[in-house]
Formats: C-alpha cells, structure tokens, sequence
C-alpha cells in the first residue's frame, strides 16, 4: 500500500470528520483532489479508493456525470455504440447493464453514471454543487493547496484534473445577446424541467453536434425554426435502433476481445474499423461499394473507408463528394441543400456530426436555413435575431455554439505550480505537456485526457480508462518506493509537443477552423490540440515511459 505521510488513516472511508471546521473555512488534508464528478472522475475515485488513497472529488454540477449532467438538449445522445461507450472495467457492470438503445440517450447514460456512482459507492466522496476555483502547488510541502468557491480550502498531496474536454460553454460571441427580450436557451446548459416549443417560432444559432442533433427535435414542436448556419458540417446518419438484443449478447460473451480490437484500432472505435488499403488500392466501383456499405451501417463507419482518408486529399476528396451527393439526394430544395453542404474544410477535419433525420428536416414547411456567409449575423435584438439581409423575430434562441474545448476548464481555474508560475501564462500560446498527462514545472498535477493526448480524437471511454489505470499505476509505484514527487522534465515535454505538431502537420487536420485547432474562440491560439498519431501508438508510448521507470519524469521523495 502506498503511504503519502498525509497524516489520515487509508481506505476510502474518507468522511466528515476528516474534515475541520475553523473560523468558517473547511479545511481538509487529503492525499488526492479530484476535479470533475464525469465519467473520469468518477472512476478515478473507484480506483484512487483501491490504492488506499484518501481522496474527495469537487463537482460544480449538482449531480454526477459532467458532459451528460449538462448536455440535456433534446436529441442529445452518443455516437459511439453504447455498449463500447462504457465502462469495461468491471465485468460485473456489464454483465449487469442493458442498454436500450444502439446509441444511448443522454437520459440514459446519466442514469448509466448515477448507477455507477451507486453501486461503487462513490457518492460520500463527491461534493457536489462546490466549483475548484484555485489549486496551488507549495514547493516547501510538496503538496497542492485546492480552493473552491465553497470557501473549502483542502491540501493534497496529488491533483488530479477530470475536467472533461468539451465542458465550458463558449462564450456568446454575438453582439446584442443580452437584449433579447424572449426565452434564450444554450444546449450545453438546458433546463433540467425541458422546454415546450409547442407553438413557438425558434432561431438556433450553430450547426455542430448539438445544433444538429437538437433541430430536428425542436422541429418536430415548434411553429418555426430558423437555422442559423455559418459553417455546414459533414453529418453521418446514426441509423440508431433499439437495443438488438443478439448483439449485446455477443458484446457481452465476447467483449475482451471487441475492447482489445478497439484499442489496435487508430480512433479505438469498433466501427470505423478503418481499412488497411488507401484509395489509390481501390478500383472506382470498390471504392462506391464500401462507402455505401459504409453508409448504411451508420455512425463513424465512414471514416475508416480508406487508410489515407484524413492525409490524403484525393481519398478525402471522394468521401467527402459521397456525403455532398447524399445531402443532394436527401434534401428536396437543391438551393438548401447546396447551402448545408461543407466545402471549406476536409471531411473529418471538424469533428463529424452523427445525426438521426438532420437533413431531412430542411425538408419541412416550418423550417428554413440561412446562410451566415451571405448574410452575417450584425446583432440580436430584442425581438430576436438580425443579418445583413432580414430581421427574423422569433420567441426564443438557442445557441449550440461549441465550447472552450480542451483547455478552457483548466485555464478557468486559477492553477500555479512552481515559483507560482500559472498553467494560463504557460499555456498562453497554447497547451504544452507531456503525453496530455502532466506539465513541466506542475509536478503532481495529472489531468485525464488532457491536451497532447488522443482524448476527443478516440472513444473518450477508451482514452479515459487508459489514463485513469495509467494514473492509478504511477501513484501505486510512487507510494510503493516511498517516493511524493512526479514532475514532467522540461525536455520530455518540448519532444513531446514536437512530435505532437509535427504527425498533426501530417495530416489535413490543420486545414479546418476546427475546436481541435482552436479556431472557434475568438483570441485562442491556434494550435492542434489533441494527438493524433493514434491510439495503439499512443498507448504503446506511455506503457513504455512507466515501464521504464516512467522514462521522461522526475521523480523525488517528499
Ligand atoms: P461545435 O461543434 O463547436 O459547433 C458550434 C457551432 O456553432 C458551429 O456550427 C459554429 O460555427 C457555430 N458558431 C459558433 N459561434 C458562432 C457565432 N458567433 N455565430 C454563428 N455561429 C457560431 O459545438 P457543439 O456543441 O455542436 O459540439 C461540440 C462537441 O460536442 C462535438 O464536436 C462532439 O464532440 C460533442 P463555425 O463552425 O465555428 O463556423
């Protein structure tokens, strides 16, 4: 078992009265901080308490289950097939869940997570409703000193960041927001109660996964809807069905062998199960067939048509020409269905949209698309939303305008390692660490799929367990060796980023004003932000830095 000296007695038991009460400040002295009460979190606690670890988790939210807790839009659901968007390490728990759906629902993965968070007992050591607002390391102690906006003031030996990717909305980058007279609602943060359209004219402002699983819901209420389109976004269709009973239970009967797949696999997703050959080793007719094969299964299959299909132009030319000719066939109106086809980025080099009826919906009375390219948005008024072209007067608003991807959770909490120096000031032309897992200069700071890792670009259940489990391993290794200190090496760390830069400058990536490049928030420095040299090439290197006494850190006793 590991010992961190931090004075408390081990196991997971970690309860109120660990915690003291002095002048109205909650301290505590604990030996882990989680950030984060998601899918991350949450197992980083089932774990941190399987290594002794005493250790509370500070959620904002006031449930469980970060991205699915706050994403509550209507039609917001995975495009990763449930049973692979789950966890895997506990055969019990997947023995035991029935999914009902191929793609879950948001409803049902945050009843999926409230169930975890029961059955492995981690709620006593969740606080939610509490914001971390600072965390600051103190190199006489060696530990970090985390506030919250609860007056909570916990010292900790290990800080660990499960702040999720996608979790702090953007902000509302239109003038006028704030005069709008009417309801305005953001799909990032829906009401819990829902929201009744019935009879109400609607403008939704943003066409990436959550304008696009949402419109075609909110169509099917409202009077109107106005879709507000600045840049259209290649959209797959789900196909999603109910739960094909044969094949949860071959899912079950056989899944380490699917989750073993999945991990070979560049995205470590089962279903683009991308093909070994390149476009140029396709004849035109086999090329056709397995982009419609393709098409039909639904979801991310698309992607794996070709091997070179996100560094080759040519091989992406021709899927991205397939995805425009099914818009065209869909979509009635061949004006709207120009305007709804991407032509000024790669397919794939945004993040692709996986959606249930999207376009179809252009082809309803109550619903009509305007083209912020022709006719940009000047401002919101009070009566709703005005281009250079027309006024459109509506009853409400919904932006679906993205988030601060990747970094911004980090960046919004005051966080200063060495010399007091803040990750903001380092990360000021864009994030720098090693293997997306720690920062130079911010020893024992781990963050769960950080920048620098394939995180957004793989199933983020995969890259979460893979770091989860890499963590947990680290913190049993220091312990086991009566070692208190990890710190990234400056040098591991500009190799790092190095390599990093230069496998995204190998493919099309860069080419899209994409989040992954942080082009959607005005100021961001545009930088590739998760790692794209893929998952099993990624999961070999960090097996091998711990393997190698993890080869690239600094390690120290207290
Ligand atoms: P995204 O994918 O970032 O989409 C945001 C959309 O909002 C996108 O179409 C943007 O257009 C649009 N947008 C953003 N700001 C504006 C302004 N100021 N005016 C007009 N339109 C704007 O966020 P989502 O929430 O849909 O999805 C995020 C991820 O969640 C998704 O990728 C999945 O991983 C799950 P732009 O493309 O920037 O021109």
């Amino acid at each position: 078992m590991p010992r961190y000296g931090c004075g408390y007695p081990r196991g997971s038991d970690l309860s109120d009265d660990l915690i003291m009460t002095t002048a109205n400040k909650v301290t505590a002295t604990l030996d882990a901080v989680v950030v984060g009460a998601g899918f991350s979190g949450l197992y980083m606690l089932h774990r941190l308490r399987g290594i002794g670890l005493a250790t509370r988790v500070f959620e904002a939210g006031s449930g469980v289950g970060g991205t699915w807790f706050w994403n509550r839009y209507p039609g917001a659901r995975v495009d990763i097939e449930s049973q692979e968007y789950a966890y895997s390490f506990s055969p019990e728990l997947e023995e035991e869940w029935r999914w009902s759906e191929r793609y879950a629902s948001q409803a049902e993965l945050l009843k999926y997570v409230n169930h975890v968070a029961d059955r492995f007992d981690l709620r006593r050591d969740v606080q939610l409703d509490t914001r971390v607002t600072g965390a600051a390391f103190d190199e006489a102690t060696n530990r970090w000193t985390v506030t919250t906006d609860r007056g909570d003031v916990v010292s900790a030996r290990f800080c660990i960041m499960a702040t999720g990717c996608l979790s702090v909305p953007k902000d509302i980058d239109i003038a006028g927001a704030a005069r709008f007279k009417g309801a305005t609602y953001r799909t990032s943060r829906w009401p819990h109660e829902g929201v009744d359209f019935t009879g109400m004219t609607v403008a939704v402002i943003g066409t990436g996964s959550s304008g696009i699983q949402s419109i075609p819901e909110i169509a099917k209420q409202a009077k109107h809807v106005t879709v507000f389109q600045r840049t259209p976004n290649f959209s797959l269709p789900a196909q999603n069905h109910a739960a094909d009973a044969a094949k949860f239970a071959d899912w079950k009967k056989n899944r380490h062998a699917y989750r073993a797949h999945a991990r070979s696999q560049g995205f470590g997703v089962l279903i683009i199960d991308q093909h070994e050959r390149n476009l140029a080793d396709f004849t035109p007719s086999q090329r056709r067939q397995e982009m419609e094969r393709r098409w039909k299964t639904g979801g991310f299959a698309l992607g794996g048509s070709f091997a070179d299909l996100v560094t080759n132009e040519s091989a992406n030319d021709e899927a991205a020409d397939f995805v425009r000719e099914r818009i065209r066939e869909i979509v009635k109106n061949p004006a709207v269905a120009d305007t709804l086809s991407p032509t000024n980025h790669p397919l794939f080099t945004k993040r692709p949209c996986v959606d249930t009826g999207y376009y179809d919906t252009f082809n309803r009375s109550n619903v009509s698309l305007v083209d912020l390219t022709k006719t940009p948005i000047e401002t919101i008024t009070e009566t709703g939303v005005k281009t250079t072209g027309a006024n459109y007067d509506v009853d409400a608003i919904v932006y679906a305008i993205g988030f601060d991807a990747m970094t911004g959770a980090l960046n919004a909490i005051d966080i200063r390692g060495r010399r007091g120096e803040t990750l903001k000031a380092k990360w000021s032309g864009g994030p720098k660490t090693y293997l997306g897992l720690m920062v130079a200069g911010f020893p024992n700071l781990f963050m769960v799929t950080g920048p620098g890792s394939p995180s957004v670009l793989s199933n983020m259940m995969l890259s979460i367990e893979q770091h989860v489990d890499w963590i947990t391993a680290c913190l049993a290794y220091l312990g086991d060796r009566q070692l208190g200190v990890i710190e990234a090496t400056q040098a591991a760390e500009n190799d790092w980023v190095a390599h990093g830069n230069e496998v995204a400058a190998t493919t099309l990536y860069p080419r899209a004003n994409s989040w992954y490049m942080g082009a959607n928030v005005p100021g961001k420095p545009r930088v590739f932000l998760p790692y794209i040299g893929g998952v099993p090439m990624y999961r070999e290197k960090i097996e091998h830095v711990a393997a190698n006494g993890y080869e690239g850190f600094a390690l120290a006793t207290v």
